[in-house]
């Protein structure tokens, strides 16, 4: 578990969206990621608008909103922008080097954060690197799944030791990983984002497996935890994004705490 507040950390990132991220969790008083899994455009944008307070990362899959557009991708940027969240596509890239870096032409006008899967080795860090040099001027960052909130998913602890080793050599672009457990992050100046978190239920029919905020952020150490279904499925998703933000910042806060 790191224990450092994060306006420290974030002048150790050698990676300049997650020093920002850093920052803005702390401005914003908020460790929540949402997961805005949802169908349309008009769902997603809405979901962008009412919940970009209590955020600071929208992370869609572009793949499952059936209208989905640059023109849409547009929209969504200007309400990151004014409400000050990132977005990150969670597009989990697995495949050769320069498949990726073709594959990412479609989110490099307006995804901040993208996920990989670091199975294909070290291609798929190289190929992104090179595709946010060649498409944007703007910051751009990468999220490695380490491992995974699923039942039964094969990632060993050799995997998650050697996914880290593997994204060394490109701290620039590594903003951090995607993870269970706090042993994962070894650099203060990456973040760990923890997905599978909710109130209420502890797994779902397919195989996610669910913590409690304050598991996810004590216990496993988590710097942003990611909530879907917890929010998006509630009845007032507004006071429920609002409850979700406060629990977490609170059980950050108390991590922080009980360390003096
Ligand atoms: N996600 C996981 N577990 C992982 C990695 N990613 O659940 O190990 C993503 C899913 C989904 C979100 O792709 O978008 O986090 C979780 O949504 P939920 O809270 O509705 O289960």
């Amino acid at each position: 578990r790191i224990i450092t507040p994060f306006s420290v950390r974030s002048q150790h990132s050698k990676c300049v969206l997650a020093g920002q991220l850093f920052k803005m969790i702390e401005e914003k008083k908020s460790n929540l990621c949402l997961a805005a899994d949802v169908t349309s455009s008009v769902e997603l944008l809405s979901l962008a608008q009412t919940l970009g307070p209590y955020i600071v990362i929208f992370k869609i899959h572009a793949d499952i909103v059936k209208d989905f557009s640059q023109e849409i991708a547009g929209k969504l940027r200007s309400i990151a922008q004014s409400q000050q969240f990132l977005i990150m596509e969670d597009r989990k890239f697995a495949d050769i080097g320069e498949t990726v870096r073709q594959q990412y032409c479609s989110y490099s006008p307006w995804a901040d954060l993208v996920t990989v899967h670091p199975l294909p080795g070290d291609g798929v860090l190289k190929a992104l690197k090179t595709a946010f040099t060649e498409s944007t001027s703007e910051p751009r960052a990468v999220f490695i799944v380490a491992q995974l909130s699923c039942q039964n998913n094969l990632i060993t602890t050799d995997y998650t030791k050697d996914s880290v080793k593997m994204a060394e050599s490109y701290s620039d672009i590594v903003a951090g990983f995607v993870c269970q457990s706090s042993d994962v992050i070894q650099s203060v100046g990456q973040l760990q984002l923890t997905p599978g978190v909710n109130i209420s239920t502890d797994n779902d029919s397919l195989g996610q497996q669910y913590s409690s905020p304050d598991v996810v952020m004590g216990q496993k150490g988590a710097d942003i935890a990611v909530v879907g279904r917890g929010i998006i499925k509630a009845k007032n998703i507004v006071e429920t994004a609002k409850n979700y933000q406060t629990i977490l910042w609170e059980a950050y806060q108390n991590r922080i705490n009980h360390s003096r």
